[in-house]
Formats: structure tokens, sequence, C-alpha cells
């Protein structure tokens, strides 16, 4: 089974904080794909619930030092 979250994501002002959420996140275990939107402040993430939640996924996107809002 694969889910896929889409998570606001605060306090990115350029290109690179995008490279470094979108490699932090592709390298949890359970990851298949996430992408970030730096116009949008959004992420979309594809994952699989047996091996990462949410809640996870938001905690590794604060440990890089962003903020990130509930799932919209
Ligand atoms: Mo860009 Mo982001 O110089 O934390 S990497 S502002």
């Amino acid at each position: 089974v694969v889910s896929h979250i889409e998570l606001g994501v605060q306090g990115m002002t350029c290109a690179s904080c995008v490279g470094r959420v979108e490699r932090g996140l592709q390298k949890v275990d359970g990851v298949l794909n996430a992408t970030v939107n730096l116009a949008t402040e959004r992420a979309s993430i594809e994952y699989l619930p047996s091996s990462v939640s949410p809640g996870q996924l938001k905690a590794v996107i604060r440990e890089i030092g962003y903020d990130v809002l509930e799932e919209q």
C-alpha cells in the first residue's frame, strides 16, 4: 500500500532549501518520492505507511530546520 500526503513547509527561501528538504525526505526508509514546491510551500510525499508515519515525516522536516503545517 502506498500513501500520499501534502504538507505545508514554511521558511524556505531559495532553491537550496528545497533540495535540502527533498533529499532529507527521500533518504527516509519508506519514502518513495518527495517533491517540494517553493512557490506553494508544499511538500508532496509518497510513502509506505507500513514503514513511516506522517508524524515521522513532519519530524524529519522540522529536524532539517523548517516549520511544518498540518497536512493539507
Ligand atoms: Mo537558501 Mo534555505 O540560501 O535554509 S538554503 S535560504
